[in-house]
């Protein structure tokens, strides 16, 4: 299969990586990390060893791929769709966090599916990524249902040995996926540490409330997610990524912009839709926001 990572960051140069093994990929990245794929290949250490060569390039537009699978940071989602219709691409897979495949979706013809992907991912140097933790792709159609694209999808992940579930119910996952981000990361980011941390405490705390406030906000939203399932999934994260600098806590290290818009923000927006108020998640993105505000970043 021809794929394009858009947006090879840490999580699409991974699966980029991973892919490559068997798949005819082409990285979307910026420079340096774009020239030192082309000119020496991909390095991916960690819990996956391997070497590959995707092509890469920091080209956005003129690609011809059967699969496009989009990586780039939420904020950036817009632009992201805006190159792709400058593309030739079969269909449109998002790994990303928050609810951007609506975006995707509104602004391109190609079939756009949903994803979750768990694996952790660190950009260690341009051209070497690290595998930080063994998690799951799961795939499925937007709207949920069985669909045989997402099928297709989902064994072309599986040839690269990437462990992919194709899923009928992707609203409830995607949401699921929303509280344990809206768990995780806002608070990892602040109190500067790893998932781990999370695991008890007051910290623990403040990131079981915002998911349970994220699980009822999907019910407003006819996704059925209850509060036990969402504090399973968080605590499952917390435990299987205990060791994980969250990919908040890595923007804020490096003094880059966040997601936070597009996680807590998303939650305080869409409960705004149904007049709820989700106190731990709106202070949340406040804090995160001044921090923003504070770096001359937003
Ligand atoms: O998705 C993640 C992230 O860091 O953005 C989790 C699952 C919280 C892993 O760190």
């Amino acid at each position: 299969m021809r794929i394009l990572v858009f947006g090879a960051g840490s999580l699409g140069t991974l699966v980029g990586g991973l892919l490559a093994s068997v798949h005819d990929v082409t990285l979307v990245a910026r420079d340096p990390h774009a020239a030192r794929v082309s000119a020496d290949g991909l390095d991916v250490c960690g819990a996956v060893d391997t070497q590959v060569s995707p092509a890469a390039t920091t080209a956005e537009t003129g690609h011809d791929a059967d699969l496009a699978v989009v990586t780039v940071k939420s904020f950036d989602t817009a632009a992201a769709a805006e190159a792709l219709a400058d593309c030739d691409v079969g269909a449109v897979l998002s790994l990303q966090n928050g609810l951007t495949e609506e975006i995707l979706d509104s602004r391109l013809d190609a079939t756009v599916l949903a994803g979750t992907a768990t694996y952790g991912a660190r950009l260690v140097a341009p051209g070497r990524v690290e595998c930080t933790g063994v998690g799951r792709v799961v795939v499925g159609a937007l709207g949920g249902g069985t669909s045989t694209l997402a099928e297709r999808i989902g064994k072309a992940f599986r040839d690269a040995d990437i462990d992919t579930l194709v899923a009928a119910d992707m609203p409830r996952r995607r949401w699921e996926k929303l509280a344990v981000n809206a768990g995780i990361n806002a608070v990892t980011a602040l109190s500067r540490v790893e998932n781990g941390h999370l695991a008890a405490g007051e910290a623990s705390d403040v990131a079981h409330r915002a998911a349970r406030e994220t699980a009822r906000v999907a019910r407003l939203e006819n996704v059925r997610l209850p509060n036990r399932v969402a504090r399973d999934a968080i605590d499952r994260v917390i435990d299987r990524t205990a060791k994980n600098r969250s990919s908040m806590l890595q923007d804020v290290s490096a003094g880059s912009r966040t997601e936070v818009d597009a996680i807590n923000g998303a939650v305080v927006d869409v409960a705004a839709e149904h007049d709820f108020d989700v106190p731990t998640n709106r202070t949340l993105a406040a804090l995160l926001r001044a921090w923003e505000r504070g770096q001359d970043i937003r």
